[in-house]
């Protein structure tokens, strides 16, 4: 069964965004596509945040997901939070997104349906910093927008 999830991305300023997620079957890769709007040209850090929580705006969210206790890192790496996407990049303000992720699950205990997307301000070094906060974010800046996964048909 294809499983389907979708993403409204919001902010206090002028990024929104829609994403949207397929799954073939519980043990594909998740194909991630859509597009981000209200971007600075560039890269910017694109994950999923443990919480679906928006309370207080994209704060809320908490860390990136991470149920299995790693390092931040790039969606390529071995060390990596399930929710490091690594980024997207935007050219005249959009950025288009087509990334497919082998360790996203929009099903089962470690299913990122519930929990929150985010689009940062600024690059993210995936893991590669230096320093204590890019094993923790990528130093990625603030967080531009961000919404809940949801469930789609
Ligand atoms: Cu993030
Ligand atoms: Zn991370």
């Amino acid at each position: 069964m294809v499983l389907k999830a979708v993403c409204v991305l919001k902010g206090a300023g002028d990024t929104t965004g829609t994403v949207y997620f397929e799954q073939e079957n519980d043990s594909a890769p998740v194909k991630v596509t859509g597009e981000i709007s209200g971007l600075t040209p560039g890269e910017h850090g694109f994950h999923v945040h443990a919480f679906g929580d928006n309370t207080n705006g994209c704060i809320s969210a908490g860390p990136h997901y991470n149920p299995f206790g790693k390092n931040h890192g790039g969606p390529t790496d071995e060390e990596r939070h399930v929710g490091d996407l690594g980024n997207v990049t935007a050219e005249n303000n959009v950025a288009k997104i087509n990334i497919s992720d082998s360790l996203l699950k929009l099903s089962g205990p470690n299913s990122i349906i519930g929990r929150t997307m985010v689009i940062h301000e600024k690059v993210d070094d995936l893991g590669k910093g230096g320093n204590e906060e890019s094993l923790k974010t990528g130093n990625a800046g603030a967080r531009l927008a961000c919404g809940v996964i949801g469930i789609t048909q």
